[in-house]
């Protein structure tokens, strides 16, 4: 997938889901954005079976996709919690059980710090659920803040948690 070169902007959106059918959840939630007149579907990681991080809970289904976007970052965010919401999301516990949770990670290499968004997402590099399927797309993905790699940040973190789900 190419990094550059792209005049519509390039955004990162995390996907997890632990409740319910956390992989018909997650696969319509790329459907619905796949199909938003404003989005355009660039790139889709594989499925992961992960351990949640967090308080006990059921394992998730993580993934990552990538879009080009006339929206502005707040826009973007907008949408996605509309998303959340169609699929049934309550606002609850802080790293708490979710049906549907959309996550903003990157907009191009924008750095951003508002009471609503921050960019890139502050707690991406430490996540293996959000790298290990973000690096299949943008591995080369500069971090705007770290200067290092999407791949070497996946190569800093202990993925034993994170497992591919069959297709
Ligand atoms: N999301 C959380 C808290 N913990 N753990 C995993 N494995 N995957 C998630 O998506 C996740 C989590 C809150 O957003
Ligand atoms: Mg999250
Ligand atoms: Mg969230």
């Amino acid at each position: 997938m190419s990094e550059t070169g792209n005049s519509t902007p390039l955004a990162a959106i995390a996907l997890g889901s632990n409740l319910g059918n956390p992989l018909a959840t997650v696969k319509g939630a790329v459907e619905v954005l796949g199909h938003e007149a404003t989005t355009m579907l660039v790139g889709q990681s594989h499925w992961y079976k992960t351990i949640a991080v967090g308080p006990a809970q059921p394992d998730y289904v993580n993934g990552c996709i990538v879009i080009e976007t006339r929206r502005s970052p707040q826009d973007l965010l907008h949408l996605l919690v509309t998303v959340e919401r169609e699929f049934g999301r309550q606002r609850a516990e802080r790293w708490g059980p979710r049906t549907l949770d959309l996550d903003l990670l990157l907009y191009d290499s924008l750095v951003l710090e508002t009471p609503e968004l921050i960019l890139p997402h502050p707690r991406m590099v430490e996540r293996a659920f959000v790298l290990v399927p973000l690096a299949e797309l943008l591995p080369n993905w500069i971090h705007p803040a770290t200067g290092l790699t999407v791949r070497q940040h996946r190569d800093r973190v202990d993925c034993t948690g994170v497992a591919l789900l069959p297709n």
